[in-house]
């Protein structure tokens, strides 16, 4: 019999006559538990308790915000082995990424139990004699955090921090694939000593609790990562309810190696960039612009490096790529290197299913070269092991492919001139730019997000987070 999963509604725990299998994609006989799946009546009373606590979370004091985020991000750590095990068991990242995700969620915490110590106001002299002005940040309300399955714990970590340290109250519907995260993480949020309502977890689908959240009146403000559909949907739903909206969505991120690059760190970062968690990021670098003067040796010592890879089940010792998500991840995957083939990419070498010790949704990784902008597996996000060498004739060529995109999220270059790198850092059209780094991978306290159809709205983030999660109050003062 599997363990029951509930969702956390106005402080209690509340469960459902309908609810999902969550499976190990390493190996799908192992059920990690069922999880709830919540009603429309459960949005109902989510949205309603998270609005009746604003009246007081909102006004709380920073000590208050600060004790509760504090608590939150030691309360991660203290189960981080167990929950970076979880994580690879649901979503098959690797177990030390697992573990380096949920050290990373307890970092956001600390950072936002901070960020409430530092809100700031602005004062101004009015134009008119005997009047001051005050400018200071308020909460939005009740914010609807609708989180991937691909950072389980890290993405409803990095909306939901923000959101209660600047006051608001948070309804959170993770992705059906990897719930047993962020249910973790509302056990933690539970003992953590927020108030009843002010933290609210609601598993279930986008068509029926996604769907019921972007109704309510409820809600004020919605923040969305995941796909680009999905956004584009989001943000039409938004402006139809007058809601505050945040997107960030899909990534074709290109990394760019010149001739002078340090070879064997431009490998490094490709293989990081565009493989490591599967490629299941919406950072990773799938678009590999490489100059021709290093073309074919960057190709064969990338070839050699992707041979040398173990994939498997994600919580075993030594694997280095674990399973795509699930079976519709998979066959996306294994779709796109048909398309690349017929497309007349040449595929260097990958992109087979293979078989684990355990059914489970396996694929090596896939190399193609002699790519062209024109190609689909060059234009569309495949969220997958499979990334695409495009050949550049020189630096302004490489520039101009990388910018060829509807994307722009992170943009990459290897190069050892200083020159190149600061002028590449310039045209990139990109939210990041990564010089000698992965495109993937980023820090925890500095604004994350793109440009063009990768990210809509304010930065998520940082101090920069205070955009979304809080509006602005000018009050004038006769004196
Ligand atoms: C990272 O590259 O460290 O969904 C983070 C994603 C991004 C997060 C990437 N929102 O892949």
């Amino acid at each position: 019999m599997s363990q029951l999963f509930d969702n956390y509604i106005a402080g209690e725990w509340r469960g459902s006559d309908h609810r999902i299998d969550n499976l190990n994609p390493s190996n799908t006989e192992d059920v990690i538990g069922r999880y709830a799946q919540a009603t429309p009546d459960d949005v109902d009373a989510a949205v309603n308790a998270a609005a009746e606590a604003s009246a007081t979370w909102s006004v709380s004091g920073p000590l208050q915000r600060h004790a509760v985020l504090s608590a939150v991000s030691q309360g991660i750590l203290a189960r981080k082995e167990e929950l970076g095990y979880l994580l690879a068991r649901e979503e098959g990242k690797t177990k030390p990424e697992g573990i380096g995700e949920v050290a990373r969620a307890a970092q956001v915490f600390d950072f936002f139990a901070g960020e409430t110590l530092r809100l700031a106001g602005e004062k101004l002299p009015s134009v008119r004699p005997d009047i001051e002005i005050d400018i200071t940040r308020e909460p939005v309300g009740v914010v609807g955090a609708i989180t991937p399955w691909n950072f389980p714990i890290a993405i409803p970590a990095w909306k939901t921090a923000p959101a209660l340290a600047f006051g608001n109250c948070v309804v959170l519907k993770p992705a059906n694939i990897a719930p047993g995260c962020a249910h973790a993480l509302a056990e933690i949020i539970a003992a953590a000593g927020a108030p009843k309502g002010v933290f609210n977890l609601l598993m279930g689908s986008g068509g029926v609790a996604g769907k019921a959240l972007l109704d309510h009146k409820g809600i004020n403000a919605i923040t969305f990562t995941g796909s680009v559909d999905t956004g584009r949907h989001i943000a039409s739903e938004c402006a139809r309810t007058m809601k505050k909206v945040q997107l960030e969505m899909g990534g074709k991120n290109p990394l760019v190696v010149l001739d002078d690059a340090d070879l064997d760190k431009a490998v490094e970062c490709a293989v990081n960039g565009a493989y490591f968690s599967t490629g299941q990021r919406c950072t990773a670098s799938s678009r590999l612009i490489v100059e021709q003067g290093i073309y074919d040796r960057f190709i064969d010592a990338l070839a050699m490096r992707l041979g040398g890879l173990v994939v498997g089940d994600a919580l075993k010792d030594g694997v280095h790529i674990g399973p795509l998500a699930d079976e519709s991840q998979l066959k996306k995957s294994r779709d796109y290197v048909e398309v690349g083939v017929k497309e007349g990419a040449r595929l260097v070498c990958g992109g087979e299913a293979v078989e684990g010790d355990a059914p489970g949704y396996y694929m090596t990784p896939a190399l193609f070269a002699d790519a062209t902008s024109e190609m689909r597996i060059v234009r569309e996000e495949i969220f997958g092991p499979v990334a695409s060498v495009m050949k550049a004739s020189d630096f302004n060529h490489a520039v101009a492919l990388a910018n060829d995109t509807e994307f722009g999220l992170s943009a990459g270059i290897c190069t050892t001139s200083l020159e190149k790198a600061t002028r590449f850092k310039r045209a990139a059209k990109a939210g990041m730019v990564m010089v000698n780094l992965p495109t993937a991978g980023v820090d925890f306290h500095v604004p994350f997000g793109g440009t063009k159809g990768s990210s809509y709205g304010p930065r998520e983030q940082g101090r920069y987070a205070a955009e979304f999660y809080t509006t602005m109050k000018t009050a004038y003062i006769g004196i």
